[in-house]
């Protein structure tokens, strides 16, 4: 079977967003709106496992602010609070704030030149992606991706395979056909849930994820100046991430 698609998930693998963009942006919100909170880069770490902001603002008060006073209208507050947090976040990328992380965009213009198809499997909001791109990839910079699946499109976020398994079926592609990009076990464990063979680069939140089942584990996709570190699987004589070393990997994986 040929390699015709690739899908990615956005944040931690196209671009380092967490840490100094998601959750600023979170705190800054809640500063806002007059809550004391204060997400710092540990507390995030842990807030990470789980995905959605909206789900993770649930997940804090649950387990870190019992004692906070619902207001009547909680799915509004959490809302409201979300959507000034995106507001802020697309403001950050809008102005440049967030680069892609190394090779992302050289593997994206030699994937389209070699008349690979691209999409996106993202739990973030759409606007998060729509700004991520624009401001990384230029004003066309959603032309690139054929689907972006992202946010509430599914009910079900990652770890569940949904977003993908959406993303696949829009493209009207089989798993065996594509190769998927993530920085989690929560998206590693959606994209192999949707039987996609997945390529990880890892990012300081995630160096301690489970990735046994992924078919090729790095620090990052590399460039030629700039290689990767091999965390898991072979890549032969490559020192970085292009077309053919993921045709190569494709082909060992359908076994062709
Ligand atoms: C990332 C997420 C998102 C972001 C915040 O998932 O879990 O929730 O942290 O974005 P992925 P929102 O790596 O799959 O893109 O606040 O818009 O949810
Ligand atoms: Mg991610």
């Amino acid at each position: 079977m040929r390699l015709e698609a690739l899908l990615f998930d956005v944040d931690g693998t196209l671009a380092d967003t967490e840490r100094d963009g998601h959750r600023i942006a979170f705190n800054q919100a809640f500063l806002q709106a007059g809550l004391d909170w204060d997400w710092t880069v540990s507390l995030y770490g842990e807030l990470l496992s789980v995905t959605g902001g909206k789900e993770r603002i649930r997940h804090y008060l649950d387990h870190y602010r019992p004692e906070f006073r619902r207001p009547a209208d909680f799915a509004g507050f959490v809302a409201n609070l979300h959507k000034s947090k995106t507001s802020i976040y697309t403001r950050m990328l809008e102005e440049g704030g967030i680069p892609l992380r190394p090779g992302v965009k050289r593997i994206l213009e030699e994937a389209l030149n070699a008349n690979l198809r691209l999409s996106i499997a993202t739990t973030t909001t759409p606007n998060n992606v729509t700004a991520l791109l624009r401001s990384t990839l230029g004003a066309d910079g959603e032309r690139w991706f054929e689907v972006i699946a992202a946010g509430d499109i599914v009910p079900a976020k990652k770890p569940a395979a949904d977003i993908y398994l959406y993303a696949l079926e829009k493209m009207r592609l089989a798993a065996t056909a594509c190769l998927a990009f993530e920085d989690s076990e929560n998206g590693l464990l959606a994209s192999q849930g949707a039987k996609l063979p997945t390529i990880i680069t890892m990012n300081d939140y995630t160096v301690n994820h489970n990735f046994a089942t992924a078919t090729l584990v790095l620090d990052h996709f590399g460039e030629p100046t700039q290689p990767f570190q091999v965390m898991q699987g072979d890549v032969g004589r490559h020192t970085y991430v292009d077309v053919a070393l993921l045709q190569e990997l494709h082909q060992r994986h359908s076994g062709s």
